[in-house]
């Protein structure tokens, strides 16, 4: 007889499949609750006892359970889950079980925004260094999964929900890059959410920060002058450089990304490795590195616009710092809204003054916006489709706009994901003929 912890899985999606793998992997065949209606299982799953639509733990398999592996995806307060807490179960994540099995420097970054970003840059560091690294967890592959190969490190993306059902990870190097109002829905309040990114450095060997955090960084980053243990910006005659401490790092006009914000991500990828790579070479390796699509991405335009799709921009502090790179020129024709997920939309209204001629409003919270944009004088349309929203913000663009899509919102009200969203409007800037110009010129 085997002696395994006797383990039920909770919710059987991307990371609820990869924890599956491991364990029969391991011959523990695991046990899966998922409260969605039934799913098609391919073949590789039939062995498996799946059982769908459950909100409620079958009272024996509670009384037969050592441990229950969360989804990411199910609330702390989910009914499957406090079932299992309330039945004394011990519970845990994906992330835990990876921590368990690996035995090389693990490094894990979370963060409101910016965390996709920062996880790819520091795999480009460590890979152009000429380490074996995977990246993974809330990027797309599940971190189980990612163990299949050997490698000399791992660099995973962890959300605010990873680390609220995971315990003391004891990670080689953890950042927290920034936090703002989030998934409300899901943590309760912003208390919640800010303790459950906390988390990411609960045993951690290094550990990066703000300099204005609670807690004690070994080295911290911020858009300014840095002191001693610290990154950030400062002058080199009259251009903007990366520093390291008094060490001048890379101009500022030499980064290989566009956005404001993206010079932090740069400076908090070279922080969190520093233990691993020198300042000065990290510098260098960073201008090979090609930024992710739907995130402050350029696309196709037509000649007298710029287009850009941050359909990523998923929250009010991503919309912010897009906002933030531009002038107070009223050349912005900004697309927004979506599902707010809860979030006060408000702070986009100061932001948004003096910058965004013109707001074209979509999706579930799209009244929310329109009322930020009366009450900050803003003039606004409200739109049913992304078709009509495009149309009408390229029919209006003059010479030298930018046409933004930075939504301040979640896709799913309207789309199945960010991508598809970003995807539909790139494709519809792509496809756009103009009417009103070609009109008015004839
Ligand atoms: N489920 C229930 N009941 C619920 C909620 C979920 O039974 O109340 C079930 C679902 O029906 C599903 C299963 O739980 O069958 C697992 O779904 P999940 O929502 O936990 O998601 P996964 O498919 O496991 O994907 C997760 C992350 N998703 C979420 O955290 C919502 C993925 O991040 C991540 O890439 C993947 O693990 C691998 O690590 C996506 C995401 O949107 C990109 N993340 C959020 C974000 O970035 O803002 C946090
Ligand atoms: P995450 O994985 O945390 O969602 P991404 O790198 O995918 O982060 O970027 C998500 C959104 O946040 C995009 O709209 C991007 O332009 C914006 N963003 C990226 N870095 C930052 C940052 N440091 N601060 C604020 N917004 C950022």
């Amino acid at each position: 007889m085997s002696d395994s912890p006797r383990t039920v899985i909770l919710g059987f999606g991307v990371t609820g499949q990869s924890v599956a793998r491991y364990l029969c992997a391991r011959e523990t065949i695991p046990i899966v609750l998922d409260s969605r209606s039934a799913q098609p299982l391919t073949d590789d799953w039939q062995a498996l006892d799946v059982r769908w639509e459950t909100s409620q733990w079958p009272t024996s398999l509670l009384a037969e359970t050592d441990r229950a592996v969360v989804s990411p995806g199910l609330p702390l307060r989910h009914p499957l889950v406090e079932q299992a807490r309330s039945a004394n179960i011990e519970l845990l994540s994906d992330i835990d079980l990876f921590m368990s099995k690996v035995d090389v420097p693990v490094i894990g970054i979370t963060g409101t925004n910016g965390k996709s970003t920062v996880v790819s840059l520091v795999g480009h560091l460590l890979s152009a260094s000429g380490l074996a690294c995977a990246v993974g967890g809330n990027l797309g592959v599940p971190a189980l999964d990612l163990l299949k190969d050997r490698n000399d490190m791992y660099v995973l993306e962890l959300s605010s929900f990873q680390l609220a059902h995971s315990g003391v990870l004891s990670l080689a190097s953890a950042a927290l890059l920034n936090i703002s109002d989030d998934h409300r829905d899901w943590h309760g309040d912003f208390a919640q959410y800010k303790r459950a990114k906390n988390r990411v450095y609960m045993g951690a060997n290094y550990r990066v920060g703000s300099p204005d955090s609670e807690l004690e960084m070994n080295t911290s980053v911020a858009l300014a002058p840095p002191a001693a243990h610290q990154w950030g910006v400062s002058a080199q005659g009259d251009d903007p450089w990366l520093y390291h401490e008094q060490e001048p790092l890379l101009p500022i006009a030499e980064l290989p990304l566009a956005g404001h914000h993206n010079i932090e991500n740069c400076l908090w990828a070279m922080a969190v490795v520093e233990p691993w790579i020198k300042p000065l070479t990290a510098a260098k390796l960073l201008s090979g590195f090609q930024g992710l699509p739907h995130r402050f991405a350029s696309v196709e335009s037509p000649q007298h616009v710029r287009c850009i799709n941050d359909s990523k921009a998923t929250n009010v502090g991503a919309t912010l710092a897009a906002l933030a790179g531009f002038e107070r020129q009223q050349r912005l024709i900004l697309i927004a809204g979506g599902d707010s997920k809860g979030a006060d939309l408000a702070p986009l209204g100061p932001a948004m003054q003096g910058r965004v001629r013109r707001l074209l409003t979509l999706g579930k919270n799209a009244a929310e916006l329109n009322e930020v944009a009366i009450r900050y004088g803003i003039d606004w349309q409200h739109l049913d489709t992304m078709d009509q929203a495009v149309a009408a913000a390229l029919d209006q663009a003059r010479p030298g706009d930018t046409v933004l899509l930075s939504p301040a919102c979640s896709s799913l009200d309207m789309y199945a994901s960010f991508a598809a969203r970003g995807e539909h409007f790139a494709q519809l800037v792509a496809d756009y003929h103009p009417r009103v110009k070609i009109e008015a010129d004839a």
